[in-house]
């Protein structure tokens, strides 16, 4: 580790009760040493905080909390010092000027947590998740989150690997001892069905990912259904808040209305959208509607209907039109005379008006979502588009592999398929350091992280 001091101010800049200033490097004791009035910090133990003022000369610039962590226990396993200043972006500015004056380099974006990945003290997934956290909007995505800089996706991964090795590993003792075993027997007995195994593993976490998503980003969920039957009084009532205007004229929503709402932990991303009338070229009119590009973008549909009319001829087409995907059918004003004349699975009775069954239909939509806290506690989810992209990579190579071994390849061919897909599980992790995916995965983190 012979790395270049970097500085950056931590915290966001205006006006607030404290900013941080972080160092990290091999200089960080020199470079504070001739700005800093108090204790000789390069005598000071690990993990302390020691009182004092930043000085410019002779001038007193803040007066201070400096906190010194020693290599290696340290988040980037470098020497790091954070000064702990009065809010206020002026003066954090100041300090960071006089850091960077002594020697230090501003840090890029996300620099802190590079390092911390290049000296291996986290793996890429881990210096995922500490963006994760920065992002979660929900229980869930932090918990999720948390999972991840615990390192369960790198234990995942390597347990996907350890597998991958012990297949190989078998292929090897082969190649190298033939008489060992036949070539045939081999490839059909022994490697086939550890492949198909370890295939299907992978396509399991693949097949749980999508709740991994949804955890992090929220669920994409789009509220639609003929004029007036209470799309907009729906979207309020599950929001608690009157954002969508409500009147008794057909056709008052005519832009996509949204709003963010939490149930239980689960972040739902709300699109209240415009009324879908006029029965004639009903399919062609919502083909050129941005609401079917909705509906097919839509983790869930939320389909409203006017429990005092009759079912109409659109209605039964907007159902067929929406049968494919995950759905939940709210019969609304309940308080009115019932008129629809029939009843529906997986369908809610609610008044949005009067807010009868709200808490229902909330239930309703986590039911479809989790399986329960316990089963959301006992895996691991991989929600990150990068991770699930690369997961997929290796099911087909595994693929690859399957049929080459069913074929009867010989069984370096195999191999080839099986090497390519441990390759790619160790980009997951980080073990292959792309220079520029890590320029820009870090690049999304803030300044002084
Ligand atoms: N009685 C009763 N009236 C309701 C209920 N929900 C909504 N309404 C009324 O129905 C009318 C239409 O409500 P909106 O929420 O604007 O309906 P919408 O589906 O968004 O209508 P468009 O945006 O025009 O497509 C308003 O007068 C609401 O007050 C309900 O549960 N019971
Ligand atoms: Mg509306």
């Amino acid at each position: 580790m012979n790395n270049d001091t970097i500085a950056a101010i931590s915290t966001a800049l205006g006006p607030s009760a404290i900013n941080i200033v972080r160092m990290s490097g091999d200089d960080v004791f020199s470079i504070i040493k001739p700005l800093f009035k108090g204790p000789d910090l390069s005598k000071k133990e690990s993990h302390t905080i020691h009182y004092g003022r930043i000085m410019d000369g002779n001038k007193p610039v803040d007066e201070v909390l400096v906190s010194l962590f020693r290599s290696p226990k340290t988040f980037t396993r470098e020497d790091m010092i954070e000064i702990n200043c009065h809010g206020g972006s002026f003066v954090a500015q100041r300090v960071l000027e006089l850091l960077l004056s002594k020697g230090a380099r501003l840090a890029e974006k996300g620099e802190f947590t590079e390092r911390a990945f290049l000296n291996g003290r986290i793996d890429l997934t881990q210096a995922e998740s500490v963006l994760d956290i920065i992002e979660a909007r929900s229980d869930y995505s932090l918990t999720l989150a948390n999972k991840g800089l615990d390192g369960e996706i790198y234990s995942l991964i390597q347990s996907l690997r350890e597998d991958l090795i012990e297949i190989v590993g078998q292929i090897e003792v082969n190649i190298d001892y033939p008489e060992y075993d036949d070539v045939e027997t081999l490839t059909t007995d022994i490697v086939l069905p550890k492949i198909a195994a370890l295939k299907k593993r992978v396509d399991k976490v693949l097949g749980t990912a999508r709740v991994g998503k949804i955890i992090r980003e929220g669920i994409e969920t789009v509220i639609i259904g003929r004029p007036n039957v209470g799309k907009s009084s729906v979207l309020n009532a599950l929001l608690r808040e009157e954002k969508a205007i409500v009147t008794e004229i057909q056709g008052t929503t005519r832009d996509v209305v949204e709003g963010e709402i939490n149930i239980g932990g689960l972040v739902l991303n709300l699109m209240d959208t415009a009324g879908i009338r006029d029965s004639e070229d009903l399919i062609e009119r919502i083909g050129i509607d941005k609401s079917k590009q909705l509906i097919e973008k839509a983790d869930l549909i939320l389909y409203v209907l006017n429990n005092n009319e009759p079912l109409s001829e659109e209605d039964r087409q907007l159902l067929d039109l929406t049968k494919h995907k995950k759905r939940i059918i709210i019969i609304n004003k309940i308080d009115l005379e019932s008129k629809i004349g029939r009843t529906f699975d997986n369908s809610v009775s609610i008044s949005a008006l009067k807010n009868t069954n709200i808490h229902v239909l909330e239930d309703k939509i986590k039911d479809l979502f989790l399986e329960g806290e316990i089963a959301f506690k006992d895996s691991t989810y991989l929600s990150n588009t990068r991770h699930i992209a690369k997961m997929r990579q290796v099911s087909d190579m595994l693929e690859d592999a399957q049929t080459a071994a069913e074929g009867l390849m010989p069984v370096d061919m195999v191999e080839i398929d099986l090497r390519s897909a441990w390759n790619t599980l160790g980009e997951i992790i980080g073990e292959s350091k792309h220079a520029e995916l890590l320029d820009e995965l870090f690049s999304r983190f803030c300044l002084g992280k």
